[in-house]
């Protein structure tokens, strides 16, 4: 029995040397210690042992265990520590790479646009209205003195959805709208918005584009108020070396109208192929509200008075940043977008 004991160590010794994993040698120590292996067994056997045999065959099974489990106990220590070596490696970060370029967007450029005609009237106190695209025949035409049958509405061709409905051609009706709601109250806005109009579509022209429109009304505002604001937006948007120039023109809802030019911002007025050789670039639509649209919202013309502009998105995108063809805006190709940087917030 003494030689079965001691073969049974050499091989546990062995299995225990062989193990290479936390794993492996936890599987040897349930095979050879646990309550069903062999050292178990052999203490069972003993009860077949003459009497005077036992003890000393018990001290040295006893004494085998012991050592045993020592050794065991020693190599699991070993090999716990180089498991969490190994892991810690495994899990090492190498600070010293470069890191991975983090894909960042950026603003399309009508957004740019519109955000920095905007930040522009906040700064004044103006707010920004909104109002629906589909909208009534009244808010979109009548309200801006243009009755049924006015060869104005011939002009600006426009999609109908019934007798009553259509897209709205322009964003005048959200201030035709917050004009009826402030009942006679003073008004600073800016009404930034999609518009539609019935246009072939091509380099310069779409049936949907970005429109821009302020209003101010109040008591004694004048045209010289309507200059001094469009001479700051001529500024902030084309540089502050930029002069303005007014024009008189023909909208339905202003009287007097005008348009507005900057000098080239390119040649400096010296004339190039910018500006048609003229030095002047035209870039929006303007007048003091006419007489009949305060009416009508419930305001009195006799008592106060206001100004009103219009600018395309599109236009002073495309002069900004040189754009051909304005189907480049609404194509989201992204060569084109990322050419814009990005700005924050
Ligand atoms: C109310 C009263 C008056 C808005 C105005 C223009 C002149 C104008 C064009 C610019 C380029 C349209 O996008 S565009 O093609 N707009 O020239 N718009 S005055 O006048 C208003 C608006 C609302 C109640």
């Amino acid at each position: 029995m003494e030689a079965q004991l001691s073969a049974l160590k050499q091989e546990v010794l062995e299995k225990i040397q062989a193990a290479s994993t936390v794993k492996e040698l936890q599987d040897v120590r349930v095979a050879y210690l646990g309550k069903k292996g062999p050292i178990t067994d052999l203490l069972k056997g003993m009860g077949k042992l003459p009497a005077e045999e036992r003890p000393k065959m018990g001290a040295l099974v006893n004494e085998m265990r012991q050592e045993v489990t020592a050794v065991l106990d020693a190599r699991m220590t070993e090999l716990e520590a180089a498991a969490v070596e190994a892991q810690l490696a495994n899990e090492t970060i190498d600070v010293t790479l470069p890191g991975r370029p983090v894909q960042i967007g950026n603003h399309h450029p009508l957004t740019k646009v519109i955000e920095e005609i905007e930040d522009l009237f906040i700064g004044m106190g103006y707010e920004i209205a909104e109002g629906p695209e589909v909208e009534k025949d009244y808010y979109n035409f009548e309200a801006l003195n243009l009755p049924k049958g006015h060869p104005a509405r011939d002009m600006q061709d426009s999609f109908y959805i019934s007798e009553e409905l259509l897209l709205r051609t322009h964003t005048s009706p959200v201030q035709a709208r917050t004009m009826e709601k402030k009942k006679g109250e003073p008004i600073r806005i800016i009404c930034p918005g999609k518009v539609f109009r019935r246009d072939n579509d091509d380099a310069t022209h779409s049936h949907q584009f970005m429109q821009i429109e302020g209003l101010v009304i109040g008591e004694n505002i004048r045209m010289t108020d309507l200059k001094g604001t469009l001479d700051l937006l001529g500024k902030k948007m084309f540089g502050s070396n930029r002069e303005i120039r007014l024009r008189p023109s023909f909208f339905p809802f202003t009287e007097p109208s005008v348009e507005m030019d900057i000098s080239c911002f390119k040649c400096g007025g010296s004339g190039c192929s910018v500006c048609k050789r003229t030095g002047w670039i035209e870039i929006l639509g303007a007048g003091m509200v006419h007489p009949n649209v305060l009416e009508m919202a419930g305001y009195d013309p006799e008592k106060v008075s206001g100004f009103a502009f219009g600018i395309g998105a599109e236009r002073i995108a495309m002069l900004k940043y040189g754009v051909e063809d304005i189907r480049h805006f609404y194509t989201n190709d992204m060569r084109f977008i990322q050419q814009f940087e990005r700005t924050e917030g």
